[in-house]
């Protein structure tokens, strides 16, 4: 049977539940998903040299990492190649690109040091989205920025935060669509602190002062992440869960929340609805801890496609802005990627193709014992026809064939860099 007889088949079962097959391939078809630059090169960047510092770490050394914005675009481009769909990509402050070299610290960026990054979103027709870099620099001291104690290191972080208010406008006029900004700190302590007030306290000055600045609210989203710990900042974070959602609330910005910066048995899927009742827009980093948050790549598992019926069957497609974040730099970076951009679109398609009406209308009728069964039963349906149909139809390798790509282009372009 080709693809298409099997997806119609899949079909005629779907719309025996409620479940219109077709619309759902229709509509996974226009949800972008912010695709992250780091994961090509480690979240090293092109401004510095030296360690992943703030917390975060990658492991694995892995042979074939980018080491120019060039080989960075190539690998992208290959991995969008393989990938169902339109998406966005997720720039970091730090994939500046500097030319004739010339050289710009985080606090002096300007948008003429992303041109390269606007021409080549506009060359795909993609929109960009944005991150300050807080971390990787030797003015994040004593594992704090915006909420240092010294005015100094406080002040550079406002001015890098606010140039990238200023560069996030700027693609966002660029590219004709809504440019999403991500503010996240690494600042915290390792051992118990003295006084959890006066760097949260100085936390809030600084956001408000960044915020203090002109801008087009409609163009650039400004997003607050959270995180509970960081490795060297395990017993306090600066900007944790009540800050950063208290913070967003009140000054008309976006709460992030990064599923790997919660307690282990704590869900970001249960927390979506909550989060959705009280503000306009949210957004998400999809990432897979394991055991810490340890940026794993996205998995077609439970949480993911918990996370992705939630803001389906929420009608939140349009209020839920969200990125993948995860970085593993031990297995080939393109394959990576690509593994964890189908499966999200997958956890996406399983949401559309879940009789969520049905379900929802047993719920309220109490026939909880039906609701189980068919969840249950859901999960046997031919959703494997209908995603290989999709791949089909928007041109890109079905099953496990666009890894004989990754193959390829390992051979011929990542065995090659030093
Ligand atoms: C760190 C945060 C943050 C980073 C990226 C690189 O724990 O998740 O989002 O991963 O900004
Ligand atoms: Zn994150």
């Amino acid at each position: 049977m080709t693809t298409t007889e099997r997806f119609g088949a899949a079909k005629e079962l779907y719309a025996k539940l409620g479940v219109d097959a077709e619309k759902a391939v229709e509509t996974l078809k226009n949800i972008p998903i912010s695709m992250h630059c780091w994961q090509g090169d480690d979240v090293t960047g092109f401004d510095h040299e030296g360690p992943l510092t703030g917390g975060i770490q990658t492991t694995g050394n892995y042979p074939g990492k980018a080491r120019t914005p060039e080989e960075l675009m190539a690998d992208i481009d290959k991995v969008l190649s393989l990938v169902p769909g339109k998406h966005k990509l997720n720039l970091h402050a730090n994939y500046a690109i500097f030319e004739d070299g010339e050289f710009a610290d985080r606090d002096a960026l300007e948008p003429k040091h992303f041109r390269k990054w606007v021409e080549f979103a506009k060359e795909r027709g993609m929109g960009l989205d944005f991150n300050p870099t807080i971390f990787s620099h030797d003015m994040v001291k004593d594992n704090l920025s915006l909420s240092h104690p010294d005015k100094e290191v406080r002040d550079f972080w406002i001015r890098h935060c606010q140039a990238c208010i200023r560069i996030s406008q700027y693609f966002a006029e660029e590219l004709g669509q809504p440019c999403v900004m991500n503010i996240w700190i690494p600042d915290g302590y390792k051992d118990i602190p003295a006084d959890r007030m006066a760097p949260r306290a100085r936390f809030k000055d600084s956001l408000d002062q960044i915020l203090s600045i002109p801008y087009d609210k409609e163009k650039v989203l400004v997003c607050l992440e959270s995180k509970v710990f960081g490795i060297g900042m395990e017993s306090y974070t600066v900007g944790s869960s009540e800050f950063t959602i208290n913070y967003a609330a009140s000054r008309g910005i976006l709460p992030l929340m990064d599923n790997g910066h919660y307690h282990p048995t704590e869900v970001v899927s249960d927390k979506i609805s909550s989060m959705l009742l009280f503000f306009d827009q949210i957004a998400l980093h999809v990432t897979r801890p394991v055991r810490w948050d340890s940026d794993h790549v996205v998995l077609f598992d439970d949480e993911t496609k918990e996370i992705a019926k939630e803001i389906v069957r929420n009608n939140a497609l349009d209020r839920v802005k969200f990125g993948l974040d995860f970085f593993d730099a031990s297995i080939n970076r393109i394959a990576a990627w690509t593994i964890g951009m189908r499966n999200f679109q997958k956890a996406l398609l399983y949401a559309l193709l879940s009789p969520n009406e049905k379900l929802a209308a047993l719920q309220e009728e109490g026939r909880l014992t039906e609701v189980l069964m068919l969840q249950e039963e859901v999960k046997t349906y031919p959703f494997g026809d209908v995603w290989d149909y999709f791949c089909e139809s928007n041109g890109v390798p079905v099953r496990e064939d666009w890894y004989e790509e990754v193959k390829k282009y390992e051979d011929e372009v990542l065995s090659k860099r030093g």
